[in-house]
């Protein structure tokens, strides 16, 4: 096989993952762990010289970064059957660009925050304060997806698109945020995009590589 995704489901390699299971893709996943400095091996860093996961692997073809792994995979295959989960014209090109880049520069760094200290931290190294201040700095990019929302169902043209799967696998991460109920259309949004086969999928890969 000469597709390969490296990199545990319960992590940023969810993105990757997403995409490959939207299109029905064949690939080899490496669940590749990235704690205790698994990532950081020589033949690890000859992948990504960064030390992350998820990586793609393309025949040769070297991805990483997870934002771009996805929109890669979704530019690269199409599904079978499937619509295209990339752009088809500039205009969607656009809303899948800078949508995908707002969601790494605008929310990333709080939703993980949020999700660290609310939900994935044990609960003794938890700082309940520090969640509850990323919620809040959240809630302006929140307010601006929310308009955005207003008079569509979906992220960037009119289906889903890999802009979708960028913007919701970083929004997943605050999903049970207080403030959510304020943002109705987001929220909606949100719900549908996590109830997808393919998303259902890849968290249960997550779940089996998630120890109890
Ligand atoms: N900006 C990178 C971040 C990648 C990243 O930090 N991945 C984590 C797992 S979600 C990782 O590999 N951590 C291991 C480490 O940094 O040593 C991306 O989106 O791919």
């Amino acid at each position: 096989m000469t597709l390969k995704i490296y990199g545990i489901a319960a992590s940023r390699a969810s993105r990757p993952l997403w995409v490959a299971h939207e299109l029905g893709l064949a690939y080899e996943h490496v669940p590749q762990p990235y704690q205790g400095g698994a990532t950081r091996t020589p033949e690890f860093l000859a992948l990504n010289p960064n030390g992350h996961i998820p990586v793609v692997d393309d025949n040769g073809v070297l991805v990483w970064e997870s934002m771009a792994c996805a929109l890669y995979l979704a530019g690269r295959f199409q599904g079978a059957g499937a619509e295209s989960l990339a752009a088809v014209n500039h205009a969607e090109q656009a809303e899948i660009l800078r949508w995908s880049f707002w969601a790494v520069t605008e929310c990333e760094t709080d939703a993980l925050t949020f999700l660290m200290h609310r939900v994935a931290m044990p609960p003794e190294r938890r700082k309940p304060e520090l969640a509850v201040q990323a919620a809040h700095r959240l809630l302006p990019a929140l307010r601006v997806l929310e308009q955005h929302l207003q008079d569509r169902d979906h992220i960037a043209g009119e289906r889903f698109t890999v802009a979708d799967i960028c913007v919701a696998s970083v929004l997943a991460w605050v999903q049970r945020a207080e403030a959510m109920p304020q943002y109705p259309r987001l929220a909606g949004w949100l719900e549908r995009c996590l109830a997808r086969p393919a998303q259902i999928q890849v968290r249960a890969l997550a779940r089996r590589s998630t120890p109890s």
